[in-house]
């Protein structure tokens, strides 16, 4: 029987942000657990195809890299696949380094993936010195690894239908343990037993011919969306047969397409049973009131908005494709309807000055301001590849970041600030710690 190991590697600190809170000091907001639904998805769809293949799905939230490396030893798999985002490449690479020293076929999938694969197999791939990947696909995985395994010549790349997914199997992780180590992290939490699902793949922004922010690497190009009937087909499963209360959907522009929320709206009114929601939206998608308050209605408690800077400058040169007054409406009517807004920061758009770093201090300022509840999130632009930004840096650095697979991020921002901003470092870096330097009540947030 053939056997396959699938691997969702993980970076602690993932994503966390660096607080300092008077009475407990510098410490960072507890992240996750997150349960990976992408690689689940992968398992599943292959196991429905092939029921006798014997598949080990591995998170290293759950197991130490050790523990993994082992398990390929004792397992030895024909096929060992991997999950990589870009953090975590270099673990990428240990995994399928002990994997192909057994014998095993090496693939991974994902986002890094999608953006460097050329580079990928050129450095990894059967012609190069550190020969330990086969094969890199980007896109959904669940067909082309099925493809693959199956020893198909040519691997089919199709858009899937994404309401033909079957439902993820929890035989290979179960909820269970990501529960109990979310129980662990936030003993006080309001929620207990968090879950994510996507009801998209794909922004409406970056399929437009101009649009898509400079800084975006998502991989997914044509916007897919699961039919509402579909999306809590699944939620209805979580909450009833597992007890989920409190759902996080990841998909980048919840409230994209109108009609499609109007039905997942209707859905929601149907059902007295239904978990609390955390979503992801674009300012410009929460400046209609009613749709403000059709999403706190249906149970929303916290959402996710890149409002990125306080300067229209910046927001124009990320390609953001919205203005500062837009962020502010979409601040008030989240406030004025009680919904919590976790807002993200970018420092470090083209053009960047000393003063537009203070216009976005203090819009951050005044989302903290606007509600004891709200968090925001900072970061320093990092040019990922797969983005426009990427790029943009790799044409002023002649054959620096050319070819290469294994990228050091430190350098790669330095250069960027240097390049392109008109601040330094330092400021940068300060502006960062002090947005970083609120403290908040994370209790029931920061999964
Ligand atoms: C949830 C999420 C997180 C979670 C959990 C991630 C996880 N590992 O589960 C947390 C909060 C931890 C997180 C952290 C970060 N994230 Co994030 N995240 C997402 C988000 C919103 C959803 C991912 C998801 O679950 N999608 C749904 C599932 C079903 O799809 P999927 O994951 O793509 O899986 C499919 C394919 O990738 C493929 N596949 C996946 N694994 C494998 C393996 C094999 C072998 C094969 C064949 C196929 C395959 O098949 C799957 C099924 O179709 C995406 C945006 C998005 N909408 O995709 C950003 C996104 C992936 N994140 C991003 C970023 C920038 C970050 C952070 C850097 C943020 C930060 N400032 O710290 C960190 C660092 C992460 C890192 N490892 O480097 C970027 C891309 C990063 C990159 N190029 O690697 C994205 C695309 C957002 C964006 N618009 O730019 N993130
Ligand atoms: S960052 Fe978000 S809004 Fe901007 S293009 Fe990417 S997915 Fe769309």
């Amino acid at each position: 029987m053939k056997k396959a190991i699938l691997i969702n590697t993980w970076e602690p600190g993932f994503g966390a942000n660096i607080i300092h809170d008077s009475r407990i000091g510098e410490k960072k907001i507890p992240m996750g657990p997150h349960y990976p639904i992408g690689i689940v998805s992968v398992a599943t769809y292959l196991k429905n195809k092939i029921p006798e293949i014997e598949i080990h799905v591995f998170d290293e939230q759950l197991w130490t890299t050790d523990k993994i490396e082992a398990a390929i030893k004792i397992i030895k798999p024909a096929v060992v696949g991997i999950g990589c985002m870009f953090k975590s490449y270099p673990k990428v690479l240990k995994f399928a380094r002990t994997a192909k020293k057994l014998g095993s076929n090496v693939v991974i999938g994902g986002q890094y993936g999608a953006s460097l694969r050329r580079e990928i197999m050129k450095n990894r791939g059967p012609k190069s010195d550190d020969y330990c990947i086969d094969k890199v696909f980007g896109g959904d995985g669940e067909e082309q690894f099925l493809d693959y395994i199956s020893g198909k010549a040519t691997v089919r790349k199709n858009r899937l239908d994404l309401d033909k997914l079957p439902q993820l199997n929890f035989e290979f992780l179960n909820p269970k343990y990501y529960f109990e180590k979310y129980h662990s992290r936030f003993p006080e939490s309001l929620y207990k037993k968090p879950f994510l699902v996507y009801s998209h793949k794909g922004c409406f922004w970056r399929d437009k011919l101009w649009g898509g922010c400079i800084y975006c690497s998502l991989m997914y190009k044509k916007f897919r969306k699961k039919n509402p009937k579909t999306i809590w087909r699944e939620i209805d499963r979580l909450v009833h047969d597992y007890g989920v209360d409190y759902v996080w959907d990841v998909s980048d522009s919840f409230l994209g397409h109108k009609d499609w929320f109007s039905g997942f709206y209707n859905e929601a009114r149907k059902r007295k049973n239904k978990p609390r929601f955390k979503i992801q939206a674009r300012a410009d998608e929460l400046i209609d009131p009613n749709t403000v308050k059709m999403i706190a209605d249906m149970g929303a408690t916290q959402i996710f908005v890149g409002f990125e800077s306080g300067d229209d400058q910046m927001l124009v040169s990320m390609r953001k494709g919205l203005l500062s007054p837009v962020n502010k409406k979409a601040i008030s009517l989240l406030t004025d309807n009680g919904l919590d807004i976790r807002g993200y920061f970018i420092l470090g758009a083209p053009g960047e000055t000393k003063k537009s770093l203070k216009k976005t201090t203090a819009l951050a300022e005044s989302v903290i301001n606007a509600s004891g509840k709200n968090i925001i999130s900072p970061s320093v632009f990092t040019p990922l590849p797969g983005s426009f930004a990427f790029e943009m840096l790799k044409k002023k650095t002649g054959q620096k970041y050319t070819n290469k697979d294994v990228l050091d991020w430190d350098e790669a921002i330095n250069d960027w600030i240097s390049i392109f901003c008109r601040v330094s470092n330092k400021d940068i870096n300060s502006a960062l710690n002090y947005l970083r330097s609120f403290s908040y009540d994370v209790s029931s947030y920061s999964f």
